[in-house]
């Protein structure tokens, strides 16, 4: 299972969204610190809001496997830059919450996400669980471990530890 690590403005459904990862029923608990559970890191949203406490959430997403911006469906403004991407070293992905919300703008948030440089993008309603199986579904299987050896090959080719070797012509 691959650890994630939740950033996000507060409200936009991170902890709703570990809820129902667990098949928990939803019951709000504002996030007061950076909580790590075993599968799961979830952040106050003020961190996101913040230009002196962002910095802490690259920090943190160092204990991750791989870092989830999350961003309701009708936020009205963007926080995330389209340079976010650069200082995650991690898979990132985007998670669109309150999808049933009747002010849910889905493409233009798909936007952002994709302007930070969200490899996946994920689309959910924590109330009714719709899209948390697909979540899931990505979260179970572990990140290959690589050898020494094998991360710098990575590194001499210009991937990423979690690329894909391309593949080769015979
Ligand atoms: N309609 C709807 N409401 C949601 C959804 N996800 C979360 N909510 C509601 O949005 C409110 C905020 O959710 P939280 O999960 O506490 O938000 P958060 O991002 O953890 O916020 P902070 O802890 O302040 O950073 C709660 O009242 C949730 O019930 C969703 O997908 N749809
Ligand atoms: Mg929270």
């Amino acid at each position: 299972m691959k650890k994630l690590f939740l950033m996000g403005r507060s409200e936009a459904g991170k902890t709703s969204l570990t809820q129902a990862l667990r098949g928990e029923e939803l019951h709000y608990v504002k996030t007061q610190y950076t909580s790590s559970g075993d599968d799961a890191i979830d952040s106050p949203g003020e961190y996101a809001e913040s230009k002196r406490f962002s910095v802490g959430l690259a920090c943190f997403s160092f204990e991750a496997d791989v870092v989830a911006v999350v961003q309701a469906a009708d936020e009205p403004y963007n926080l995330f830059s389209p340079s976010l991407r650069s200082f995650i070293l991690r898979p990132l992905i985007g998670i669109i919450t309150k999808i049933d919300s009747p002010c849910a703008n889905i493409p233009m948030v798909r936007q952002w996400l994709l302007n930070a440089g969200c490899e996946r993008i994920f689309l959910i309603n924590n109330v009714t669980r719709e899209g948390i199986g697909e979540l899931m579904e990505y979260l179970k299987e572990d990140l290959p471990r690589l050898t020494f050896e094998e991360a710098r090959m990575k590194q001499s080719l210009g991937l990423s530890e979690w690329d894909a070797f391309p593949e080769t012509t015979p």
